[in-house]
């Protein structure tokens, strides 16, 4: 496109075009420029450009406040401290990198420069604060479908937050809550997806039980278009119940991706360890495991590990 083109488009002047073209180009913007002819955009940046991200975004909440970081210890902590001085439902924080991503347990997330998509979003519902399980519900199943829009590729759910394909961990999501006995003062939904990571990416423990959308769909991935999508589909979610006040249904499209049910479970909680057969998940999102004795019994939290899932033989 002509740089006087571009200009009449816009309603700017010629100068303030060049000026920005510039300030794209070192942005990250791939940008030809041919005197006489014009400007040329051959590829947009691999980077979480607020412009880009707002020009993808189709949400009426989610991601539009936001705020992007290159680096940050973790976006979940950052998102407290936004949801505690006030920030509004759907604030979201994005980083290319953290330095101190954080999973559950007081265990670490390795979130590499650039490679991933590292992010929180703050959450203000006026459920009571024992249905907030159900926003990992809405988050697992909303990962699940943008992913499969995004790449075609199938991805499951280990109950009650990890996001799996091809028995590898893709995705983690970190659900935090801050509340009253009765009143939900903010949840922060951490989402940690590892999306162009090579395999030489992780480190050397978690390459046999780790995965990319990269190296499961063998092709780089637009991270602004993924998080576009994942925000929509977070939210048609959340609308869908908020409308109908009707969770079973959404259970069930979460139970039809729960790779845990049917299968051999090891259970670790604090004081001991079991195995069994995990059947199903009550309303409140407990797991039931039947074990070997024939007992049945509930799982709240702890750690579950799914036979033949992500490291566990
Ligand atoms: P988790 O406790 O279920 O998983 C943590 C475990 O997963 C680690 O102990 C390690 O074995 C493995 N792991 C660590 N990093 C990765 C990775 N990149 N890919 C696959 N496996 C890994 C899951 O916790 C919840 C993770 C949430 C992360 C997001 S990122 C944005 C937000 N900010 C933040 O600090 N945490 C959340």
């Amino acid at each position: 496109m002509s740089g006087e083109d571009i200009s009449q488009e816009l309603g700017v002047s010629r100068t303030a075009v060049w000026k920005n073209i510039g300030q794209l180009k070192e942005t990250g913007f791939k940008i030809q420029s041919v005197s006489n002819k014009g400007y040329r955009l051959t590829s947009l940046v691999d980077k979480f450009e607020p412009a880009l991200v707002q020009h993808y975004l189709t949400t009426k909440n989610f991601g539009r406040a936001l705020e992007v970081h290159e680096t940050i210890s973790s976006t979940n902590s950052r998102a407290k401290e936004l949801a505690q001085s006030g920030a509004a439902h759907g604030t979201l924080v994005v980083a290319e990198r953290q330095s101190s991503g954080r999973g559950r347990l007081g265990r670490s997330w390795e979130s590499p420069e650039g490679l991933g998509l590292w992010m929180s979003l703050i959450l203000r519902p006026s459920f009571p604060p024992r249905f907030a399980p159900r926003m990992t519900v809405l988050a697992g199943l909303a990962v699940v479908q943008a992913i499969s829009r995004i790449t075609g590729l199938e991805a499951f759910i280990k109950w009650p937050n990890d996001i799996i394909i091809n028995s590898k961990k893709l995705c983690g999501i970190l659900t935090e809550m801050q509340a009253d006995p009765d009143l939900i003062d903010y949840i922060v939904l951490g989402i940690g997806m590892n999306v162009n990571t090579q395999k030489e990416d992780f480190p050397i423990e978690l390459r046999d039980s780790a995965t990319s959308l990269k190296l499961e769909k063998g092709e780089h991935i637009d991270r602004c278009k993924l998080l576009a999508e994942l925000l929509a589909v977070f939210e048609d979610l959340d609308n869908r119940y908020l409308k109908t006040g009707d969770f079973s249904e959404i259970l069930n499209e979460y139970k039809e991706k729960c790779i845990t049910l049917g299968r051999t479970v090891r259970v670790t909680g604090p004081t001991e360890a079991f195995e069994g057969t995990a059947v199903d998940l009550t309303d409140d999102f407990e797991l039931i495991v039947e074990t070997k004795s024939g007992e049945s019994r509930k799982v709240f939290s702890g750690d579950v590990s799914v036979r033949g899932i992500a490291g566990y033989i």
